[in-house]
């Protein structure tokens, strides 16, 4: 666990259960809400989401205008506010993503989100409009791709992923979300509540 002394005492001073004080985890650039867990008077677990959420709207990300919304029609999975990409039934590309700086003293790093996907496709084989979940440098390059979705992983409500980024500890990554759909049948990708979890 990569606590510093500082970390340490400002835990020990305050509760057994602490969440939302704004620390900065070594090595990175950005006060975030951090939380951490007290148990016989050792602290035994310390975390932090190094990834802006979507309820201040567009701030943080990069994308296309509107796909960050909190239009009540495609309802978010927490908050007002989610990411909506694809879903006009026409041909389009949504490209939706945050820089972060992953610490090379992270314990691990795992990407998590909740996801609905919704679609006028009927198909149970083929994957016509897709959702990638992709991981690349900061010059935008593609390192991997964690995770595709598509029209066949339609439902009637949000279900949680989540997927192993510790690989990238140490480099500035971009978590880059694209929604693709081809010309017919409309999948609309709704994900919310992205984040980058490090211990
Ligand atoms: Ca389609």
């Amino acid at each position: 666990m990569p606590l510093t002394q500082r970390h340490f005492f400002s835990a020990a001073c305050i509760s057994p259960l602490a969440k939302g004080l704004n620390r900065r985890y070594p090595g990175t650039s950005a006060d975030r809400p951090f939380s951490f867990r007290i148990h016989n008077s050792k602290l035994v677990s310390f975390w932090q989401t190094l990834l802006a959420g979507f309820e201040s709207g567009a701030v943080s990300w990069n994308g296309g205008s509107g796909i960050i919304n909190n239009a009540t029609g495609t309802p978010a999975h927490s908050g007002s506010w989610k990411a909506k990409l694809a879903g006009t039934g026409a041909t389009r590309t949504d490209n939706l993503y945050q820089q972060v700086a992953i610490p090379a003293t992270a314990v691990s790093a795992t990407l998590s989100f909740w996801l609905q996907v919704t679609t006028a496709e009927t198909t149970t084989s083929r994957a016509y409009d897709t959702l990638r979940v992709q991981v690349r440098n900061s010059g935008g390059t593609i390192l991997a791709t964690p995770a595709t979705y598509s029209n066949l992983n339609k439902g009637s409500g949000y279900v949680q992923r989540s997927m192993d980024l510790s690989a990238y500890k140490g480099q500035t990554v971009q978590v880059f979300f694209v929604g693709a759909e081809d010309a017919s049948l409309q999948t609309t990708f709704l994900v919310d509540d992205v984040a980058l979890t490090v211990q």
